[in-house]
């Protein structure tokens, strides 16, 4: 093993005595980093430091992302994860190396793990290369001493610099990641300034004929009491023709993180999120996660209910693929063999409502199925000119191929002479879309701000948007098992393969059901396995759910 010299071994046994794993602990890198109660998180935030050092020493200096959340999960709980120098997430290669070191038991075998996974990586290590980490945290409690952990785990790496860029969204630090990797300006400024002018654009953009009535411009935010709704808040005064009034805002005294509110809340529960009442039937309104990743719409129905309207992640992947699909048909004519031809994808998860697919399918669309986790659908989308990907949840973005920019630029710039043609218009729309929407990560503040503006391009009310399909009920049920690990699955979580008989069994129950459909996972951030269930009625679909979850507990044993 290459020798990296004293104070490297010295500054990683040092940090590694700092913060002990207690024994019994464990953590595992699941779909989107470690996470746990806040305070039980710093050996696993110090060895993510660690990591993310490294992963920037391997990638030549150039700069990777750390941000300590723990997303839509309750105020107590924290989290790390580490963002690719390309602004993605880490890649899932390097997972079980962090899996090892986040549970190395002693400082000793922390140190000759690094040792040995430097030497199979080609990473010299003793400061001859340069590193560096962008660092962010959330609103949580935790979060500045966690930030503080992180640090010294980075510096563990000796010749590695961390920058605190402060409590950003989580999609701002992948935003800074990406762009400063790039050569592109990279503050938080620069962000504000790329994702408000873009807007503006957009609805410029907007045909002539088409003004907007006060209702439209109304919008409603629960910011989930944490990060989004302050940054929000910022930015509110620089949006044209938009009148948004931001709830459960994260100012002090206004509620608690995540709790009885945010995306994750009204997504699963379907119910108004505090705050919410009788007075705002007939508004739109949006609810961010607790660290703005993630994005849904709701509609109060009716004074007496406390249940909503709910526009999912499904429904504003749908809002956009029409709209780019408008704009590239302007372009390219219905058989796509115009002045721009494109490959337009679209990417889902087992968990998207069977109906968005038929919807999707019946446009004459490509639609793929990826395994749930943003990294996966992520990927996947980069495969097309324009991909757009969404997880039901609300997280979700659209991809831009850097090829497809620089021809659809200099469409444009061909297109000129006849600047207010329809196809100019339409380019010039993708174009504003690309600088809009969020290029590394689903981003609640700019997927909101293009859906405020295709709403106001196609004239739309929150109804229009609603009809487009009718959701078939659904039912999620989770499962405690003694191992949840032992069910395997294939066809992107859609089939199970282990343990034996379990797939045949689903098969079984939903043949007796009407839009029948039935899935089981191990989840990725929970001790549990997930059963989904969709049929034609909600009672059918949660009779389905429970019959298939009673299957999955007896086959691996209820706990
Ligand atoms: P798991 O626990 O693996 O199902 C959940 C969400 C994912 C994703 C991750 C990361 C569901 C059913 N699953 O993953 O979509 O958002 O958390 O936060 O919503
Ligand atoms: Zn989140």
């Amino acid at each position: 093993m290459a020798d990296p010299g004293g104070s490297q071994r010295t500054a990683l046994l040092a940090a590694a005595s700092l913060f002990p794993v207690p024994d019994g602990a464990t953590f595992s890198y699941g779909t989107a980093g470690f996470r746990a109660d806040g305070s039980t998180m710093a050996p696993a935030v110090c060895r993510a430091g660690i990591v993310a050092a490294l992963r920037s020493v391997k990638l030549g200096g150039a700069a990777v992302g750390l941000v300590i959340t723990a997303s839509h999960n309750p105020v107590g709980d924290n989290g790390v994860k580490i963002v690719d120098a390309d602004g993605g997430m880490m890649s899932q290669a390097w997972e079980p190396f962090s899996d090892a070191l986040a549970n190395a038991p002693t400082p000793d075998a922390l140190l000759q793990l690094v040792l040995q996974f430097a030497k199979d990586e080609g990473i010299t290590l003793g400061g001859a290369h340069s590193a560096q980490v962008l660092l962010a945290r959330d609103t949580r409690p935790t979060g500045e001493y966690l930030l503080d952990v992180a640090t010294k785990g980075i510096s563990a790496i000796v010749g590695s610099v961390a920058l605190d860029m402060g409590i950003l969204t989580t999609p701002q630090l992948h935003w800074m990641v990406r762009n400063k990797n790039r050569g592109l300006k990279a503050s938080e400024a620069d962000y504000f300034t790329q994702i408000t002018e873009s807007f503006r654009h957009l609805l410029e953009l907007t045909p002539d004929d088409k003004g907007i009535d006060e209702l439209n411009e109304k919008l409603i935010v629960d910011g989930a009491n944490g990060i989004g709704g302050l940054k929000l808040e910022q930015i509110k005064p620089n949006l044209a023709r938009l009148d948004i009034l931001v709830r459960n805002s994260g100012k002090e005294g206004e509620g608690i993180l995540n709790e009885r509110c945010g995306a994750d809340f009204v997504q699963k529960e379907k119910v108004l999120p505090l705050g919410f009442g009788p007075n705002d039937v007939g508004v739109r309104c949006a609810s961010f996660d607790g660290d703005a990743d993630r994005l849904v719409y709701f509609h109060v129905t009716s004074p007496s209910k406390t249940s909503v309207d709910l526009v999912d992640g499904d429904k504003i992947l749908s809002l956009f693929v029409l709209f780019i699909r408008e704009q590239l048909d302007i372009i390219n004519g219905k058989d796509n063999k115009g002045l721009l031809p494109t490959r337009f994808g679209v990417v889902q998860t087992a968990y998207a409502n069977g109906a968005s697919t038929e919807f999707l399918k019946n446009l004459g669309l490509e639609v793929v199925f990826t395994s749930t986790g943003v990294k996966y659908l992520h990927k996947k989308a980069l495969e097309y000119d324009i991909g757009v990907y969404f997880e039901a949840n609300g997280h979700g973005t659209v991809l831009f191929n850097d090829d497809f920019v620089s021809r659809l630029e200099s469409l444009t710039a061909r297109l000129s002479e006849a600047a207010g043609s329809p196809q100019k218009q339409a380019a010039l729309r993708l174009l504003a879309t690309s600088q809009l929407i969020n290029q590394a990560v689903g981003d609640a503040i700019s997927g909101m701000l293009l859906v405020e503006a295709v709403l106001q391009h196609k004239r739309w009310s929150f109804q229009n948007w609603c009809d487009l399909y009718t959701d078939l009920p659904s039912k999620q049920l989770k499962v405690k098992v003694k191992d949840r690990t032992a069910i395997v699955t294939t066809d992107a979580e859609r089939k199970v393969c282990q343990p034996s008989g379990l797939q045949e069994l689903i098969d079984k129950e939903v043949v007796n059901y009407s839009h029948g459909r039935c899935f089981v996972r191990p989840s990725g951030t929970e001790d549990v396995v997930r059963v989904y269930a969709e049929a034609s009625t909600v009672e059918a679909a949660e009779s389905l759910a429970k019959s298939v979850a009673r299957h999955v507990e007896r086959i691996l044993g209820f706990c």
